[in-house]
């Protein structure tokens, strides 16, 4: 027989079934808990068939997955004459199994989920169209046993939607990453490549296990050295450990490289030598790493060097190098994220929604066949909620991938709950209607104009935390983008129920209650922070984490809602506003430029109007705004008592990791809710029709307690201390009281602080002198002053009468000074 075929017998099957181990979320969703007792049915016998990597690291995958060893591991002459998992690619498989011979072959990277019975043995064939497929495949299989489905009898084909399923990390040589919220890099450390790779060969892993096929490692706004001539054998050290698991190396690379590393006096995209310079580069590249993906293009934006420098264009820019790695089949990725941070903020036509397709789409057609644009999902920059970017539906003769961003940047930094894939569905399935049905998954497959190449890529930002995104649960997001960029058409609930069974196991309570957690959590999440496509109305100037409602405005970087007493939102009609809306087809300019037609949840987005203007729903604008708020920081909550009911149903571990951030983003959303509703009402001078803006009645303002060392400060932005004020404690410890003068009762004692970065501070609470309660602020917020970034709440419970003297304590070490903010009093029972 000419096929190579390597038999691995499975042995202590079953054997890890009882075995209790920390659940630090290092195995994300490889956890294979559940693979072991109810698949018991199955077989303990492995044959990888053919000599590929991809298939032997297949098998090893399939043998650690039922919790054995392997033994009896080396070629064999013939198939098992017993029950096997037997995978391999078409072409070495088929041969093996005559009755296949009238099926079509699995296409390209997809796979082929078959059993057949031979004799008295039966095989579960894993079949690859390709080396990739056979592991996309084995993973499929031991995603669906760990679900626990059905798979005595298997008949499943799947290809992936579109060749490009790439992710991107912003990871910075030095090991610090852009954006990153869950420790440093995992490749670079103090300038060079780590030594030890281990976890990037576990993401790799990770990755392959959701189809994704190519790694951009560095950040787009990336350092030249990367195209060092010493860098690059450490590059080929990442390459290996990518390899077995089929993923492809890419690195993010500056335009200036040829002056920048190459000693060149230009990089002039049109000058001999600079292209000369990069096909050399490139060359070299390959000849280390023959697999090597391509290059991720950040240029002439926020800063960055450029063309334009030269009087060039993006095409003449991405073809140069285009042209040196087509030779090799590596794939330009040139992101259009081009616009002009110093837009005029009085010209009412500025817009820098227009700037991706203004400066793009005259350049259809001018770029070479394996660039593709890589467009962000919306015109702006990853906020809560934005339009599909108009660019989309206007290339039709260029290669398009979309960019979505796992890391929250703008939505809660992995703090806060915020389950990204619905809102990726809705842009991916949202219909340009530029020729016939159009959504953007279409477009950017490629098949809408038949481009051989098109796709997806993502900004994770995983670190060197045990649990790779810091929140437990925000590792569905990186699931979730892998499972739709294999398929779009998944639901978001498949995703969620999926990713929770992977990760938690098949308990229907939590998977239940789980799935509905992340389902909700990006309407919430939107509700107390940008509504009816207002944009995140976060602190855009700094780390776009916390409220900083007026940030946006009177700057050049464009991210305006344009708020004042009259009115709210952006202008972007083609009758009065930026003619934003008419870079869309004329059906989708149907749907947003009337203003009776525009939905609700984009409103803003596309038209400047009135406080009192009523919205479909039948509400004012302004009272949406306040609705909004209120209702999403209730849900925030609701979300932790959602969580509680699952106490003891999985591990202490992660019940608590998540626990402890799920209460932090409940107080951090009343921060929010607090600090929009407040500006809002003072801006439009239009009252809550509820009465709660401004009126809090169960809370104390710490400039009003009785104060010992504290002084009162103003906070800035205002909106984000309660009042505008807060205390500070200048020196040594200092303490704030308050006589009880409510029914008596047990309470829930809210004490509003500031935990900046910059220090650690230390309070405790007193009831008449009893020590009650006591904390630390010491956690990484990223801020050291008081705002809406540091803001942070902690909640005592305490039965107190009336007269008895509540007393808070604060003592400072470092630049923070035991900050105060104010006390809430919830009565919690009697
Ligand atoms: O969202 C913004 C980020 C920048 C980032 C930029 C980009 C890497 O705030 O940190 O730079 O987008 O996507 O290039």
């Amino acid at each position: 027989m000419n096929h190579r075929l390597a038999l691995f017998l499975v042995v202590g099957w079953l054997s890890f079934c009882c075995h209790v181990r920390a659940e630090t979320g290092a195995e994300a969703w490889l956890r294979y808990s559940s693979v072991k007792p109810p698949a018991s049915s199955l077989p303990g016998l492995v044959a990888a068939v053919g000599n590929g990597e991809m298939v032997r690291t297949a098998g090893r995958e399939l043998v650690r997955a039922l919790a054995g060893k392997p033994a009896n591991q080396g070629p064999v002459g013939a198939l098992p004459n017993a029950n096997a998992f037997v995978l391999g690619q078409w072409k070495d498989i088929h041969p093996l199994f005559p009755e296949l011979n009238r099926s079509r072959a699995p296409a390209g990277n997809g796979f082929w989920l078959k059993t057949v019975r031979h004799g008295r043995a039966k095989y579960w064939l894993i079949i690859g169209g390709s080396d990739r497929g056979v592991l996309y495949g084995t993973f499929s299989l031991l995603a669906r046993i760990a679900e626990q489905k059905e798979v005595a009898t298997l008949n499943d084909r799947q290809t992936p939607s579109a060749p490009i399923r790439w992710v991107s990390e912003w990871d910075n040589l030095d090991g610090s990453i852009e954006r990153g919220y869950a420790g440093r890099s995992i490749f670079f450390d103090n300038g060079a490549v780590r030594s030890d790779l281990t976890r990037a060969g576990e993401y790799a892993r990770m990755l392959a296990s959701i189809g994704i096929n190519g790694c951009a490692i560095n950040n787009v706004n990336a350092s030249p050295r990367i195209l060092g001539a010493e860098f690059l054998p450490q590059l080929a050290r990442i390459a290996d450990v990518f390899r077995p698991w089929g993923v492809k190396l890419a690195v993010s690379v500056d335009m200036s490289s040829p002056v920048a590393v190459g000693g060149l006096k230009t990089f002039d995209p049109l000058d001999a030598q600079v292209a000369e310079w990069w096909r050399k580069t490139v060359d070299a590249i390959y000849q280390k790493i023959p697999d090597f993906g391509g290059f991720v293009v950040k240029a002439d934006s926020e800063g960055r060097s450029g063309p334009s420098q030269y009087g060039r264009n993006a095409a003449d820019a991405a073809n140069v190098i285009a042209l040196a790695l087509h030779r090799h089949g590596g794939l330009l990725m040139y992101r259009a994220f081009v616009y002009n941070h110093h837009l005029d903020w009085t010209d009412p036509k500025a817009d820098r929604a227009r700037a991706a397709y203004d400066y793009f789409q005259p350049l259809d057609g001018k770029l070479e066949n394996n660039v593709v644009i890589q467009i962000k999902y919306g015109p702006i920059d990853f906020q809560v909620r934005e339009p599909a970017s108009p660019l989309f539906g206007a290339m039709p003769n260029t290669n398009q991938s979309i960019e979505l961003q796992v890391t929250q940047e703008y939505t809660g930094q992995q703090r806060h709950l915020c389950f990204l894939v619905p809102m990726w569905k809705e842009i991916l399935d949202f219909d340009m209607h530029v020729n016939g049905e159009t959504p953007v998954k279409k477009i950017v497959s490629g098949k809408t104009w038949h481009h051989r190449i098109g796709g997806y890529n993502a900004v994770v930002n995983v670190g060197l935390d045990e649990n790779w995104l810091g929140h437990p649960l925000a590792m569905a997001n990186l699931y979730g983008y892998g499972r739709l960029a294999w398929n779009p058409d998944l639901s978001s609930e498949t995703i969620a129920d999926e990713w929770t069974r992977l990760t938690f196991g098949n308990n229907p309570q939590v998977v239940s209650t789980i799935s509905k957690m992340l389902l909700s959590s990006w309407h919430i999440y939107e509700g107390y922070t940008g509504p009816l496509g207002i944009g995140t109305l976060t602190d855009i100037l700094g780390p776009h984490y916390g409220p900083g409602i007026e940030s946006s405005e009177r700057n050049g970087w464009g991210q305006w809602h344009r708020s004042d007493e009259h009115g709210t939102g952006m202008d972007r009609t083609i009758a009065s506003g930026t003619g934003y809306i008419g870079q869309y087809s004329p059906a989708v300019q149907k749907l947003y430029e009337p203003l009776a037609n525009c939905p609700d949840e984009l409103l803003l987005f596309m038209h400047h109007v009135p406080y009192p203007h009523i919205l479909h729903s039948g509400k004012t604008v302004i009272q949406h705004i306040y609705d909004s708020h209120y209702d999403g920081a209730a849900q925030a909550e609701n979300l932790v008592t959602q969580w509680e009911s699952l106490h003891g149903q999985i591990d202490e571990e992660r019940y608590s990791e998540v626990l402890k951030r799920q209460e932090y983003q409940a107080g951090h959303a009343i921060v929010w809710r607090d600090a929009v509703v407040n500006w809002f009402h003072r801006t439009s001078g239009v009252d809550d029709a509820q009465g709660r803006v401004g009126h809090n009645p169960d809370r104390v303002e710490a400039e009003d307690m009785q104060l010992s060392g504290y002084v009162p400060v103003d906070v800035t932005p205002w909106e984000t201390a309660s009042g505008g004020k807060a205390v500070v404690c200048k020196e040594g410890s200092c303490s704030a009281s308050v006589r009880f003068d409510r029914k008596p009762g047990i309470y829930d004692l809210a004490t509003q602080y500031f935990d900046q970065n910059n220090g650690i501070s230390h309070y405790e609470l007193f009831v008449n002198d009893h020590l009650v309660d006591s904390w630390t602020a010491d956690d990484r917020l990223p801020s050291d002053k008081m705002n809406g970034h540091t803001s942070s709440r902690h909640t005592s419970s305490k039965n107190l009468r009336r007269e008895d003297v509540v007393k808070i304590v604060g003592r400072s070490e470092g630049g923070e000074q035991a900050p105060l903010d104010y006390i809430e009093f919830y009565l919690s029972g009697y």
